[in-house]
């Protein structure tokens, strides 16, 4: 008979680039870049054949986002307005690439939190919403700078490939396929964000986060029973971004903004938010579990106000910050870590016992829930 397998979060680890941007910088950039593209087409603009760009605005960003600064990769080509896209230096094919690089970074902080070997590690998830090449296989890089013996394959689900990830190393120890499974997610936002674009030049950041996904049999304590897990997806072009390999235009060029990250934000805020409530209702009562008691709530970073609402639909009143904690207003929208970091961040003073949900939601659509319990 097949033996009885429990998957569980050992450990998570987080990698936060040295170099933040607030958003005055940001703004002041953004509009040093306005004056200059308004200035250089002042007739064209007084003729009516070009449209005058308006410039941001520090309270427009906080107050519609909850967002006050973000970490990047390369800030200085980012604020230039001539500039305005990260420049990350090609390496060499022999050299080890950026994203597997910081990947690795959290990995390491994961195994270390769990007391765990990377030769003990079966296979390496690399969950993210961009690769920065086709293949061979970030999480393959990942499991080599590791030292892991096993398999490793990336996958992307946008804002939602960690919590798709945790349930696929969940699935994987369930059916006894690997007792110990890394979900490394590299987020590299800032070089697939048009920071040329007022609507959503403050949306995003860069980090990487690690989750260790293992069985409840080798796992060490405290660590936190995965009580169940549940997907959804949704076709919708409201967040969407075209660059692929089958097109070679310049994807920083201002002619082809759909090659970067473009979507329809009231659109999104106004769909997504009653999507993902009622997915998180639906699995609690699935999984016999009072929302309303929920200890904690670590939810996607896209926007808080759409947390703030989300929160009270699942605990059924407003959530304070103990309750539904934030990490926007200093990392920003980091796509599929955000829900990882306020986990990361905010959970080691729960207790045994505790039950608190980790969900992710974004562009596919895509929603994730992975309800866990505090394990002494
Ligand atoms: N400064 C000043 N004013 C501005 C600015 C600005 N920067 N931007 C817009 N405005 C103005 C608009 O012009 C508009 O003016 P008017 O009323 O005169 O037309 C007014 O402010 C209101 O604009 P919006 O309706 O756009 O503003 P909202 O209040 O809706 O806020 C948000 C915009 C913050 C984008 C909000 O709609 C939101 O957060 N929506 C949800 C977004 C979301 O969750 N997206 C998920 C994307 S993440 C994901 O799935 C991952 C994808 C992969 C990663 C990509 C990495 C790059």
């Amino acid at each position: 008979m097949q033996p009885d397998f429990h998957p569980v979060i050992s450990a998570t680890g987080l990698f936060t680039p040295t170099e933040s941007i607030s958003n005055a910088e940001l703004v002041g950039s953004f509009n040093a870049y306005v004056e200059r593209h308004n200035a250089a087409n002042a007739a064209a603009i007084a003729a009516g054949e070009v449209e005058a760009l308006q410039p941001s605005s520090v309270e427009f960003i906080e107050k519609a986002s909850g967002i006050k600064a973000r970490y990047v990769m390369s800030k200085e080509p980012v604020l230039d307005p001539a500039t305005m896209e990260p420049r990350i230096a090609e390496r060499d094919d022999d050299e080890m690439s950026i994203m597997a690089e910081i990947g690795i970074k959290a990995a390491r902080q994961a195994l270390d939190r769990a007391g765990r070997d990377a030769a003990d590690v079966d296979a390496v998830l690399c969950a993210a919403s961009n690769m920065q090449r086709p293949y061979p296989a970030m999480a393959i890089e990942i499991q080599q700078g590791l030292g892991i013996d096993g398999f490793a394959f990336d996958m992307n689900v946008a804002c939602s490939s960690a919590t798709f990830g945790i349930q696929t190393a969940a699935d994987y120890v369930r059916a006894g396929n690997a007792r110990s499974v890394l979900v490394v997610s590299p987020e590299i936002t800032s070089g697939h964000l048009n920071w040329r674009d007022r609507d959503s030049h403050f949306i995003f950041g860069d980090v990487a986060t690690a989750v260790l996904v293992e069985d409840s049999s080798i796992a060490p304590t405290p660590h936190w029973d995965i009580l169940g897990t549940k997907l959804k997806t949704v076709f919708s072009n409201n967040i969407r971004n075209n660059f692929g390999f089958l097109n070679r235009a310049d994807p920083g060029s201002r002619d082809t903004p759909d090659k970067l990250f473009v979507q329809e934000g009231r659109k999104v805020f106004k769909e997504v938010v009653p999507m993902v409530s009622a997915l998180i209702l639906e699995e609690a009562e699935r999984l016999r579990i009072d929302p309303a008691k929920l200890r904690r709530l670590w939810l996607h970073q896209a926007n808080a106000g759409m947390n703030r609402l989300i929160a009270q639909r699942v605990l059924g009143h407003e959530a304070d910050e103990d309750e539904s904690p934030t990490v926007l207003d200093t990392y920003g929208n980091t796509s599929s870590a955000g829900s990882i970091i306020a986990f990361h961040l905010n959970s080691d003073d729960l207790e045994a016992g505790d039950e608190g949900l980790i969900c992710s939601f974004g562009a596919g659509y895509s929603v994730g829930t992975v309800f866990v319990k505090r394990h002494a």
